[in-house]
């Protein structure tokens, strides 16, 4: 067994209901990294669950009037059904409550003195804002006030919404109590910070130039940005909800809950292991240095997660392990804005209440904010669906299936031993895809790995298109050709179910079902490097068992793999959101983009409005570049259209270098007949202009156009 993982999701506040944009940022990719290194045999432990302290809960409490025990297991249980509701399956969904969690009051605990012991901590008596009204003190967000640093009037005590600084709660101007809008006085009170620049001068900037390179770049550029700015943070609170600092006279006082809550991914674990009997492991696991650590957040987490709990982890001088990688996401939108669960802007349960869960998540996945922002809008989930998955994947495996069924009494044919050219390239297609999609997924590049599994879905509809068994089958000389062709498509489907697992499992499991692969390890491994499917076909048990009936988790009988999305689908969601945004702020307008030709060139011919709209432009990305084989000015790209990813050839290579052309936006001509430039197959043109010099330039949509947009 190779060395041991774990993998954790942040921890909700088990304050509110969590939406697509947590799912998509620490959840959902988690879950599928969790699947994939299962896949390859590692001992994955993946852990989660509430984070259940902390002002943020406190307040909702108090204002909503409940107890805070009961406030967050309300809050507990129904973050829990929605990740199991998009198929995350954690080892462990605990918390950081104590009446959850026994282990994690004592653990944080533990860390505070440890940390104090070691000197890490300062001591200090500052002057707090203080309630008279309610005689308490008012941290964080208990004080609003007028932002010091950019003069926004709703800032709050911990930071400012509008500057995105940590602020220093008592130099808000014109503070107030958000408990009864009375004015605070100051109040000194004894509080811990830690000194995270001298960590980040002893070991800390070293340790993390360390990973230089193997960070997303998103994350490391965050990061460095981040230490810049280090200094000692204060990490104890007054307040009546917390894990208690553990020292003599400090009644009232509790830990800061972002210095317990990473704790919390500990103590969950030691929660784990001693359930499971084995107590034992929690601290082998944690402080083994084989041991690899991977925390899957938001971008908003990663300060916390990339500097101050690696400190704490450190600090502690316990030998506890450090993150291997810190994988966060960038921020996902909805409809052109950021979601916002009370005024409505989000995607209601009941809006996809009928989707399975495998479809949502892979078309989250597929609009994952990897290294950028991104967005779910309801145009791109019906081109994922119908397209990705309806139209390439699904299509393939109903029309092979059926023809199997209908021509072959639905037992696979075996092969006659006798290859042909396009049969060796569809296999070599497929050992390629399968070497790209383990690069991928291992990287956290889940987009490119549906991109690669698409592309590969493509091939396999092409050679059934080109090898057309419906022909072959109807003579007797040609019937054994048909038989190997069907043989080649089964076992490309069979391999499609291992590819597609990590993001839709319970469909690899339909499929796997469908033709008796399902004792068969689902595992990488055995894929690679060539897949094997057994020669004699599937004989003893044909498909007609199960076939053309998909038979689904539930035992319910589908005829398709996929269902399509409809327009009327869309339109109706669409008009729900436009109510919406009538009603509140005005909607952003829509993005056009003129692409204006040097002055000094002369004016084309008029050309009337359907002339113009004949040429399809689409907003894209480049997930992928390199070098033409046989042209010096050529780049090969692939380029996702938001509804499919294609290659595009660009004569851009005196601009660019392949390297930084991953993740650029650019403006594609979707509807162009393929040429072929020097050999390789161009699919479209990429919009540019050129520069003073005459070089050219990629033009570029607006960051808030996802890719498929049409742009007019
Ligand atoms: N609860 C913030 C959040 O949910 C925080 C994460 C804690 S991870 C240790 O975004
Ligand atoms: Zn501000």
């Amino acid at each position: 067994m190779s060395d041991p993982v774990i993998v954790t999701s942040a921890l909700p506040y088990a304050n509110g209901p969590i939406h697509f944009g947590h799912i998509v940022g620490a959840y959902l990719p988690a879950d599928v990294y969790v699947r994939f290194r299962r896949m390859c045999g590692d001992d994955v432990h993946f852990l989660c669950g509430t984070d259940e302290h902390g002002v943020a809960i406190t307040l909702k409490a108090e204002k909503e009037g409940v107890a805070y025990p009961d406030y967050v297991d309300h809050w507990h249980e129904r973050i829990h059904r929605t990740l199991q509701r998009f198929g995350i399956e954690f080892d462990a969904f605990s918390g950081t409550a104590s009446h959850r969690n026994e282990h994690h009051a004592p653990l944080a605990q533990q860390f505070f003195t440890d940390l104090l012991r070691n000197g890490w901590l300062v001591e200090r008596e500052e002057e707090q804002f203080f309630s008279e009204s309610t005689q308490r003190f008012l941290p964080d967000r208990y004080v609003e006030g007028t932002c010091y640093l950019c003069g926004y009037d709703k800032a709050r005590g911990d930071e400012c919404p509008r500057c995105g600084k940590f602020l220093e709660s008592k130099r808000l101007l014109e503070p107030r109590s958000t408990i009864d809008g009375s004015r605070p006085v100051l109040k000194s009170s004894k509080h811990w910070y830690l000194d995270l620049g001298r960590a980040r001068d002893e070991w800390l900037r070293a340790w993390f130039l360390g990973k230089h390179g193997q960070w997303k770049p998103n994350v490391e550029n965050f990061v460095l940005g981040d230490l810049a700015e280090l200094r000692e943070r204060p990490i104890t609170r007054d307040l009546p909800w917390g894990v208690p600092v553990p020292l003599p006279g400090t009644a009232g006082k509790v830990l800061y809950v972002w210095f317990d809550a990473p704790i919390g991914y500990l103590s969950i674990s030691k929660q784990y292991f001693a359930k499971r009997g084995e107590p034992e492991r929690f601290e082998k696991l944690w402080r083994s240095p084989n041991t690899r650590l991977f925390h899957f957040i938001g971008k908003d987490n990663i300060t916390f997660h990339a500097v101050i709990f690696p400190a704490m982890l450190k600090g502690t001088g316990r030998g506890w392990i450090l993150p291997e990688n810190v994988p966060a996401n960038e921020f996902f939108n909805f409809e052109g804005r950021k979601f916002n669960t009370s005024s409505g802007w989000f995607v209601p349960e009941s809006s996809v209440a009928d989707d399975p869960t495998d479809v949502l998540r892979w078309a989250l996945c597929s609009m994952m904010p990897e290294t950028a922002d991104s967005e779910w809008t309801w145009s791109e989930f019906q081109a994922r669906v119908n397209g990705d998955l309806a139209d390439n994947l699904g299509n393939f495996v109903t029309r092979t299936l059926r023809f199997v069924e209908k021509f072959f009494e639905g037992a696979i044919p075996p092969r006659s031993g006798e290859t042909l050219a396009q049969d060796k390239a569809l296999d070599d297609a497929a050992v390629r895809t399968v070497a790209e999609v383990r690069e991928h997924f291992g990287s956290f590049r889940f987009r490119r790995a549906l991109a690669a599994i698409l592309a590969l879905g493509g091939e396999c509809n092409r050679y059934f298109d080109a090898e057309q068994p419906w022909v072959l089958v109807k003579q007797t000389p040609t019937r054994r050709r048909a038989g190997d062709v069907m043989h080649a498509c089964c076992r490309m489907i069979d391999l499609l179910a291992v590819l597609i697992a990590p993001v839709m499992p319970a469909t690899a499991r339909l499929i796997r079902r469908a033709m008796h692969r399902e004792s068969v390890p689902l595992a990488f491994a055995s894929i690679a490097p060539r897949h094997e499917f057994p020669n004699e076909g599937i004989r003893g048990a044909p498909l007609t068992t199960v076939f053309p009936k998909f038979r689904d988790e539930r035992g319910e009988e589908k005829t398709a793999l996929f269902r399509k999305v409809t327009d009327e689908r869309v339109a109706s969601e669409r008009a729900r959101l436009a109510e919406l945004a009538s009603a509140a702020v005005a909607p952003a307008p829509a993005t056009t983009v003129s692409p204006t030709k040097s002055p000094a060139e002369a004016l084309a011919a008029t050309v009337d409005y359907e002339g113009f709209t004949a040429v399809d432009l689409r907003a894209a990305t480049i997930v992928a570049a390199e070098r033409h084989p046989k042209a010096d000015r050529l780049l090969v790209l692939r380029v996702d259209l938001g509804f499919q990813t294609r290659t595009i050839v660009a004569g851009i290579a005196a601009s660019y270098s392949p390297e930084e052309l991953v993740g650029r936006r650019v403006i594609a001509v979707a509807n162009l007949a393929p040429r072929t430039l020097r050999g390789v197959e161009s699919q479209g043109m990429l919009l540019a202009g050129d520069d003073a010099g005459g070089k050219p330039r990629l033009l570029a949509p607006d960051a808030a156009t996802p890719d498929g947009v049409r742009v007019r």
